[in-house]
């Protein structure tokens, strides 16, 4: 229909029509990006590029941005993917050499070995040196992100049924709860953010600090995972689980609760806003926090106020015995003078 009704246009209609459409979707175009850098995060996430997230058609890890994860990723590309792949082909290899050479039709009165002591022994000795080569490395990627000795700053978790809780102990105690913002509210403010991963509060954290995460949970076991970070640990009710982050890219990251904790299982997400250390004071002062320098200087500033006091104490209480000692001296004389002009 529309192709008819083209082909009835003059050349002229058919080159103003071209350029209508032309314009027509430039506009679009352009109201939807100025439309879309307005609807572009507000607050602490403004300008951070979303990096933690799971994508369409991916295939592997989310682009790692904490140096556990980077280890990781090695250690999975670098030694798991080899030596799974060398030991498929070997076993298909196996498979097909008996299919091919030991068929009915090429092998008809087969052998009746049972036993080979020498087979055996490779067959089990190979895979103990497999599994003890990978132990090493294993090992060590364990240790390395069950805590950091140097920590900057941390972070306590704690999960509920249904979301999450989070303190900053080092930042005047901020703490906040953040709940899964819905499908519908996104819609409704044209929020970019990806469906069942954003939430009404999302962490905010400085790049390039250690930070010690502890976690734990009020009701039943959760798990805290964020996959781009390399993080992921039960939260459990009563006990504190210990884990480190260090964030190397600013950006958004998110996770999910990683342990079937119950029928909203699904909907408690884990975003984190990875901002400059300059922006993260920011957020903490916008959050009626201080910075751990601030509180630090507080304290020393509190502890000089005191000691001053005190020493002002003690030069009173001085001045006050020597006046009091300068009387009774007086006194005695006095009454010294006194004797004298009784004798
Ligand atoms: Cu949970």
């Amino acid at each position: 229909m529309a192709e008819s009704g083209l082909s009835l246009m003059t050349d002229l209609e058919k080159m103003t029509f071209k350029r209508l459409s032309l314009a027509a979707i430039l506009t679009g175009v352009l109201a939807f990006g100025i439309l879309h850098a307005q609807q572009a995060f507000a607050g602490a996430a403004e300008g951070l590029e979303i990096i933690g997230q799971p994508k369409n058609w991916a295939f592997g890890f989310q682009p790692p941005a904490s140096p556990i994860k980077l280890q990781m990723e090695e250690f999975h590309n670098h030694l798991l993917v080899p030596i799974i792949t060398a030991t498929s082909l070997f076993v298909l290899a196996l498979l097909v050499w008996v299919v091919v050479r030991y068929n009915r039709h090429v092998n008809p009165t087969p052998s009746r070995t049972t036993h080979n002591t020498m087979l055996e022994v490779v067959w089990t000795v190979v895979p103990v040196v497999i599994l003890v080569l990978l132990v090493v490395p294993s090992m060590k990627l364990l240790y390395a992100g069950d805590r950091t000795h140097e920590a900057e700053m941390t972070l306590n978790i704690k999960g509920y049924q249904w979301y999450w809780g989070y303190e900053y102990p080092d930042h005047g105690g901020i703490n906040f709860l953040a709940n899964l913002v819905s499908e519908e509210d996104l819609k409704k403010n044209n929020d970019p953010r990806p469906r069942l991963l954003a939430t009404d509060n999302p962490i905010v954290l400085p790049v390039n600090t250690n930070i010690r995460l502890l976690m734990t949970a009020a009701d039943v076991i959760h798990a805290f995972a964020l996959p781009a970070l390399g993080v992921k640990l039960d939260a459990v009710p009563g006990h504190t689980n210990e884990t480190w982050v260090r964030i190397e890219k600013e950006g958004v990251y998110y996770g999910q609760c990683s342990e079937l904790c119950g029928q909203n299982h699904g909907f408690m997400p884990i975003e984190v806003n990875a901002v400059s250390k300059e922006r993260f004071a920011q957020w903490v002062h916008a959050q009626n926090g201080k910075m751990p320098e601030e509180i630090a200087a507080e304290k020393a500033a509190a502890e000089k106020t005191a000691a001053d006091a005190k020493a002002a104490e003690a030069a009173k209480a001085a001045e006050d015995k020597k006046a009091e000692e300068a009387k009774a001296e007086k006194a005695a004389d006095t009454a010294g003078k006194k004797k004298a002009g009784a004798k």
